[in-house]
């Protein structure tokens, strides 16, 4: 990680200071080619991107929001598809994070299903949901979806809407299509 990005600069910035001295008592000017260097360094150093291109970084994460609507499952195959899976929610923190990075109105699945057992809510890795960490939506979950026959299985964030200002999850129809929020963990370099 950063650890590691510093000890490699200082290595490199003795290496050059080495090489310059070394020059200069030949006789040539490296002073172009090392401030050219000095440069690479440091934007190296200030630059170093940990999500790769079209996924933002926050918080030791990188989220990647599609568009395209899709169901739930079609979904988590892109997420995976992309090296990601779709999103877990881990803290209030990271529920606020994500409402910043989305328009308001804008509704996506999150990684969150009770399809195996109705009412056990499961993350994608397969952890339980914790209940003080849950924002639904005043009213949800509730089984309920649009085409009545089909269960509410699968969760999406839209909206705020209730009286808490993060609540804005709602169970629906895990056939139903939306947008998506894959994550992964950033890179470690
Ligand atoms: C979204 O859909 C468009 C049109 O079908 C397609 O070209 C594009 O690759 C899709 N993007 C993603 C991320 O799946
Ligand atoms: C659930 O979340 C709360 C609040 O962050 C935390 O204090 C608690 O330890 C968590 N419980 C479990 C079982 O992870
Ligand atoms: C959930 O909704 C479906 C579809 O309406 C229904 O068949 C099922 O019994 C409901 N489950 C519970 C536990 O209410
Ligand atoms: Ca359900």
């Amino acid at each position: 990680g950063n650890q590691l990005n510093i000890k490699s600069t200082i290595f490199l910035l003795n290496c050059l200071v080495y090489f310059t001295v070394l020059f200069k008592k030949n006789g040539f000017s490296l002073l172009p080619v090392v401030s050219k260097m000095f440069f690479l360094i440091f934007a190296g150093t200030i630059s170093v991107s940990e999500c790769e291109a079209g996924w933002e970084q926050h918080g030791g994460k990188c989220y990647y929001f599609s568009t395209n609507k899709s169901s739930w499952e079609e979904s988590r195959r892109l997420c995976k598809g992309l090296g990601g899976d779709l999103v877990k929610i881990d803290s209030r923190e990271e529920e606020k994070l994500v409402h910043m990075m989305k328009n308001d109105e804008d509704k996506f699945w999150i990684g969150l299903t009770d399809s195996e057992e109705e009412g056990r809510w499961l993350w994608v890795d397969g952890s339980p949901l914790n209940t003080s960490l849950s924002f639904w939506t005043d009213g949800q979950p509730d089984n309920w979806s649009k085409s009545s026959f089909k269960q509410a299985d699968c969760v999406r964030m839209g909206q705020i809407g209730g009286s808490d200002v993060l609540k804005s999850w709602f169970d629906t129809s895990c056939d139903a299509h939306q947008k998506i929020i894959c994550e992964k963990a950033e890179k470690t370099r």
